[in-house]
């Protein structure tokens, strides 16, 4: 037993057992958090990567935190309370990396990068942190030990799903990233109670469950009710003149709430480093409490504390159409205004000299969600700090950079003045002030120009007085980026063309990348282990030596093991479907894959007018069986639950689905899955076992993608259109290795100006005329016409994103995927060379780019 454990831990009185523990002294991480933090000796130098611990260490650390931390015994623990105990186990190994880069980060006062996002989609934590520590392989010959199977633990967690999409998951890979280069960093967001719903099909549409994420307690989070921060809202503002006659104004707001810091361990891979998550949840204030409560009303007091938490209660489950809501408004101020009071009062030294902020933090605003925290730095300096405005001005705009992720006009984000100043009366007299003196460098530059003026105010007058908020970022911020080049280019030219004229150098690109620790290494463990034993493991945290991956696409027994992992991980996805959705899917079939979420950009219709025009072309005899690449199509898709026509556009998925798989007649050669619930712990099992990646919106219209990267990483081959990283991939593989089609943005503006017609197309293209009947007859809806008529209807009379236009040469790209199939060789070396080419996407390349061209000018 080693000696610095306070208690032995108890063994269990039933099988299985026993467990010896070795001389070894297998507690080390008790032990090593001692010395390592106390002396702190090396602290300006590099982290000390801590050695691998032993298994009966791991047995000894979790058996000890099953009893003592969950109370219970081996033989009667449940697979939550095994759960709990091995996670607490893996996170501390993680301590004592954690404290000592906690440390080292508050000695080295270095600058620090304040990664503003309000959402973090974050998948599941333990498989990382295993991977992170190195203690797969220790955790698992320790689990068996006690007779656990760790891949039911695993199974166990509920993943923190607290973002939307590409957004949220994007903030994931970065820090992750950051981590792992060993960049000071502190993600900040909201620890929301409900992450993103969780999706069932009942009669085959759309039904939102709660995601309770929390519900049987999360063994990531370390709560810091002594780190609370108070938040105002509402209220009025003062003016006081002083002898000297300078102003003062004063926030003195109405109501307030508390928030409370939940840190969450980010750790870098097997680098000794552990940044934070600071995530933050809202309580209701003990003055506000019992002042309700002391006038006698506590049903009153009650629910002004329910009032208080609903701040942090949910996410919005919307990603495109802001609603202006006056919940999500307090969401955003809540987050930042704790955000920046935390580094500014909490985390730099007493004695700092806020004139010198840009040397200690640059906060770069994931979208626009955190660009209330440009009013609220002001307001801190100005009328707090005591800064002339010119002064606190002239900080700011060195404090922060602004990402920008979308194209869709409608997803910009703006507030409106009503909303704004009722809720934060003293940052809209700010946000006035500063669209005031921008508004003048406009005039200065740009003299007489009064149009142009009023095209690049901060405040729209129209259809009512509103806070632009991209505007705003697009002023404050020391740059503007956008995510992928063709996005960066759209975004100087379409969305923000006047604010580029004036300010060339504020401009630039960073386009997107994933992290290869889990999309890769976790989530391809096959592949993983063929690619370090052909090229060696430096490729996970230098994914550009990809690229010796290259000769081997040559190599016919290398195209062989790569066609076996490929095979492993469908059989692989095909049971768990088995089991998860009850689905029955043919090995042998290409699997086509489109997962994302739905919108109507995206082009999930496009996709389904694809399968049944396939379908119709088998049932009606004019492709004989032996003519078809069996496919088997996997969607995965969550709409927005206010948005009707995606929700249709799932029930038309699922009624497409339904009749196909049950036709014996095309029974093996195409078949149609929508599993349910699409997350990034289902995106681990899919996507390592795709052929096909379809990434097939609107050119124009998809600000980048980072699925797309992911299938080419893990050797899917993209059938794609010139829009957002599709470009830049497809230069990367190269043509050959590169399904395109449809129209480019230029002919989508050429066409439009044209004047778009969807019927026109129908009735000019036998084919797609034949596919849209066979959806309008019924035929997939038990024979409601009416089922069908919001998306076929839409399609006809509206087709906003243009799908039909782009249906014949879509088809025809994909018959040369099904030709190229068909050459199993040859697939595989353009497979190979999409996983030896994308190395630039990993999310570390994106980082160097973000402190080359961002965080450190
Ligand atoms: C917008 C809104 C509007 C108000 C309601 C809540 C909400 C939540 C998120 C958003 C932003 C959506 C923008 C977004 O997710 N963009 C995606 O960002 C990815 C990462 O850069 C990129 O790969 C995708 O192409 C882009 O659609």
């Amino acid at each position: 037993m080693s000696e610095n454990s306070p208690t032995p831990p108890v063994v269990s009185d039933g099988a299985p057992q026993p467990v010896t523990v070795s001389d070894e002294s297998p507690s080390t991480d008790a032990r090593r958090i001692g010395p390592a933090f106390r002396t702190s000796h090396p602290l300006a130098s590099g982290p000390v990567v801590q050695p691998a611990p032993t298994v009966d260490g791991f047995v000894e650390t979790f058996l000890g935190e099953l009893n003592y931390g969950q109370g219970t015994l081996l033989s009667q623990s449940t697979l939550n309370d095994q759960y709990l105990a091995l996670a607490r186990t893996v996170r501390r190994y993680l301590m004592a990396d954690w404290l000592e880069t906690g440390a080292r980060r508050r000695h080295a006062q270095q600058k620090t990068v304040g990664y503003l996002s309000a959402e973090y989609l974050l998948g599941r934590q333990l498989g990382n942190n295993l991977l992170a520590t190195n203690l797969q392989d220790v955790a698992e010959e320790a689990m068996r030990r006690c007779g656990i199977d760790i891949a039911t633990l695993r199974a166990q967690e509920v993943e923190p799903g607290l973002g939307n999409g590409g957004l949220g998951r994007l903030a994931a890979c970065f820090v992750d990233s950051l981590a792992t280069m060993d960049v000071p960093t502190i993600g900040y967001g909201i620890r929301y109670e409900y992450g993103i719903f969780r999706q069932t099909f009942e009669d085959d549409r759309q039904v939102e469950l709660p995601d309770s994420w929390l519900s049987l307690g999360s063994p990531w989070e370390f709560p810091h009710p002594e780190r609370q921060v108070l938040v105002g809202f509402g209220g009025s503002t003062e003016t006081s003149t002083a002898a000297d006659g300078t102003q003062h104004t004063r926030w003195v707001p109405d109501w307030t709430v508390l928030g409370m810091p939940y840190h969450y361990m980010v750790p870098g891979f097997r680098n000794g480093v552990v940044n934070t998550l600071r995530l933050w949840s809202a309580r209701a204030t003990h003055a506000f409490d019992l002042q309700i409560f002391n006038a006698g009303d506590y049903t009153q007091a009650v629910r002004a504390q329910t009032f208080a938490e609903n701040i942090s209660k949910v996410l919005y489950p919307e990603d495109s159409t802001p609603q202006g809501k006056e919940l999500r408004l307090q969401q955003q101020y809540f987050f930042v205004a704790c955000s920046l009071h935390d580094f500014i009062d909490n985390t730099l030294p007493a004695d700092f000299d806020l004139h010198r902020l840009p040397e200690r933090i640059v906060f770069q605003l994931n979208d626009t969600h955190p660009v209330i925290a440009i009013p609220e730095l002001m307001r801190i300096l100005v009328d707090r700090k005591g800064f002339a405005w010119d002064e606190a001005w002239e900080v700011t705009q060195r404090c922060f950079a602004y990402t920008c992720h979308t194209l869709l006009p409608e997803a910009l984000e703006v507030w409106s003045v009503e909303l704004l100043g009722r809720l934060l009366p003293r940052h809209l007299e700010i946000i006035y002030r500063i669209n005031e003196e921008f508004l003048e460098q406009v005039r200065e530059a740009f003299p007489g120009d009064e149009m142009r003026v009023r095209r690049m105010s901060v405040i729209a007058e129209h259809p009512e007085r509103s806070v632009r908020m991209a505007y705003l970022a697009t002023v404050a911020g020391a740059k503007v980026n956008g995510v992928a080049e063709l996005h960066s280019q759209l975004l100087r030219d379409k969305v923000l063309p006047d604010f580029s004229q004036l300010w060339p150098e504020k401009f630039t690109n960073v386009t997107n990348g994933v992290t290869p620790r889990r999309f890769v290494r976790l989530a391809n463990r096959r592949l993983s282990e063929l690619l370090t034993d052909t090229i060696g493991e430096g490729w996970v945290t230098d994914l550009d030596r990809l690229r010796e991956l290259e000769p081997y696409a040559d190599d016919a027994s290398f195209r062989e093991e790569f066609r076996r992992v490929k095979r492993e991980n469908k059989e692989r996805l095909y049971r768990l479907l088995a089991v998860r959705d009850g689905l029955r899917l043919p090995q042998e079939a290409m699997l086509d894959v489109m997962v994302k979420r739905l919108h109507e950009y995206k082009r999930q219709t496009l996709k389904l007018l694809h399968i049944v025009s396939l379908y119709d072309d088998l049932v009606s005899g004019r492709v004989a069986p032996e003519e078809m690449t069996p496919r088997t199509v996997v969607f995965g898709a969550k709409a927005a639950p206010g948005y009707h026509l995606a929700k249709e556009i799932i029930f038309l998925v699922n009624s497409v689905a339904g009749v196909v798989n049950a036709d014996p007649r095309v029974q093996g050669l195409l078949s149609v899955a929508f599993p349910a619930n699409y997350n990034v712990t289902l995106a681990e099992k899919l996507i390592p076992a795709a052929d096909l990646s379809e990434q097939i919106s609107l050119a124009g219209k998809e600000a980048s993608g980072t699925g797309n990267m992911k299938f080419a990483l893990n050797g899917a081959l993209t059938i794609g259109t010139d829009d957002g990283a599709n470009v830049e991939i497809r230069r990367l593989v190269g043509d050959e290795n590169f399904f395109l089609f449809g129209m480019t943005e230029p002919e989508v503006e050429r066409r439009r100006a044209a004047g778009y017609t969807p019927a026109e197309v129908y009735e000019t293209t036998p084919a797609l005329r034949r596919t849209i009947d066979l959806v309008a007859s019924g035929h997939f809806t038990g024979g409601d016409r009416q089922a069908v008529a919001p998306v076929v209807d839409n399609l006809l009379h509206e087709d906003a994103f243009m799908a039909l236009a782009d249906f014949s040469s879509y088809l025809e790209a994909q018959s040369r995927v099904d030709a190229a199939y068909a050459d199993p060789e040859a697939w595989t070396r353009s497979a190979i060379l999409n996983v030896a080419r994308s190395g630039f996407f990993s999310s570390d390349r994106s980082m160097r780019d973000y402190l080359e061209r961002i965080w450190h000018s």
